[in-house]
């Protein structure tokens, strides 16, 4: 079997342009991952099936009922670390690998988990496989997101060999679940400032994205003059600007735009729309959604004079989760008591957590920095990271 590492797949998806790397759901980096984790599982001696939605499974155990889950994802961000995702799978591979050569035997099936386009990169919307597990998202909108190739998630799912009309709802493969356990980097400093090397997941913030859209007229860079134009990568500037603001007026939030789109996109084009992508994210969904309010109004302040329309469309949303704090208690006591963290990011176990009993462990990040290449984390964290999930399996089983 022998000790499973992230020097694996070290090599798959760099991103020669931007750094880091850019592994997007069905995509040949993607893809190849997938493979290396059925081909890793299997001589790990598990079951490998994928559900209805491409979510990975593999079983020590016949599947479920009541089931010990733990796992990650595999894609990441466009030119992301190497740790948001993946040492969460690796782990976890290496965790049962090691209760397995250990003669430990199970009292409840054991699967370890891959979850499909967890970031979003590529179909705009984050946790996608969870949420279409668990019926968060209805699937005929999910079948009709488009990446930025007009290419369907419907068309996607058919190419790498999934039926689209299957994607849904999978009350069989929920109901396996009887808890779900995540490993996951750290994406902020506070492992690092209390000096322990990991820690367990209290709760995620209420976050959604949102598309903001200026419209103006496409025009001629030279023949228009500055008097007539109503051009929207200017109005677009000034929106972006007003997400700034916005949070900054209201202490705790956050709010992003890190992407945008000019159309038709050429030096000497007047722009006819300029799209920005918000991800807004406050402490509860109250305060989130009233930031988003004063965005909008913020936009249409910063438009008003440009000639130019703007318009704000919900994307995604999640809720603010707060983890099962008994289970999160036990399983902080079964490490000897380590610190719970609250978590700015979203994760699969975010989604989870509203249909199983679902809990977070985080390995310190020295950097503090995430969906970045700077991401990172040392190896005598990570392998503390797989003693402590290896240590929480067995108190579940
Ligand atoms: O964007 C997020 O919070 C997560 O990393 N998917
Ligand atoms: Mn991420
Ligand atoms: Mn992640
Ligand atoms: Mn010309």
């Amino acid at each position: 079997m022998g000790t499973v590492s992230l020097a694996e797949i070290a090599d798959v998806g760099r991103d020669r342009v931007r750094g880091g790397y850019s592994r997007h759901l069905f995509e040949p980096a993607d893809l190849e991952l997938r493979e290396w984790f059925v081909d890793r599982a299997i001589r790990t001696g598990l079951d490998v099936e994928t559900d209805r939605n491409g979510n990975l499974w593999a079983w020590w155990g016949e599947p479920g009922p009541d089931a010990v889950v733990t796992g990650s994802h595999l894609d990441s961000v466009p030119g992301g670390g190497a740790f948001d995702g993946p040492l969460g799978v690796v782990s976890a591979l290496d965790a049962v690998a090691r209760l397995k050569t250990s003669g430990f035997v199970p009292s409840r099936p054991v699967a370890v988990v891959v979850f499909a386009e967890e970031e979003g990169s590529r179909f705009g919307v984050a946790c996608l496989g969870s949420r279409l597990l668990t019926g968060a998202i209805d699937p005929d909108a999910a079948r009709r997101l488009t990446d930025t190739h007009g290419v369907t998630l419907a068309e996607a799912a058919s190419a790498a060999g999934l039926d689209p009309a299957h994607l849904g709802p999978d009350p069989e493969a929920l109901s396996r679940m009887g808890v779900f356990v995540e490993l996951h980097v750290e994406q902020g400093r506070g492992l690092v400032d209390l000096g322990a090397p990991v820690g367990l997941a209290s709760s995620i913030l209420a976050h959604g994205r949102w598309r903001i859209t200026v419209t103006g007229q496409g025009n001629h860079a030279g023949a228009t003059t500055m008097a007539e134009r109503r051009d929207p990568v200017v109005a677009a500037a000034r929106t972006i600007v007003a997400v700034h603001d916005a949070a900054l007026a209201s202490p705790g939030s956050r709010a992003t735009v890190g992407r945008i789109a000019v159309v038709p996109g050429g030096t000497n084009v007047i722009a006819s729309s300029a799209t920005a992508w918000l991800d807004a994210r406050a402490a509860t969904n109250a305060s989130t959604l009233a930031l988003v309010d004063d965005v909008r109004r913020r936009a249409e302040a910063a438009v008003a004079d440009s000639g130019c329309t703007v318009t704000v469309v919900l994307e995604s949303w999640s809720d603010l989760v707060e983890f099962d704090p008994a289970l999160s208690a036990g399983l902080a006591g079964t490490l000897g008591g380590v610190p719970l963290l609250a978590s700015g990011a979203g994760h699969d176990a975010g989604v989870l957590a509203a249909r199983v009993p679902s809990a977070m462990l985080f390995v310190r990040n020295p950097t503090g920095v995430s969906h970045s290449p700077e991401e990172f984390a040392e190896t005598a964290d990570c392998a503390a990271g797989v003693d402590a999930l290896e240590r929480l399996l067995r108190s579940l089983l």
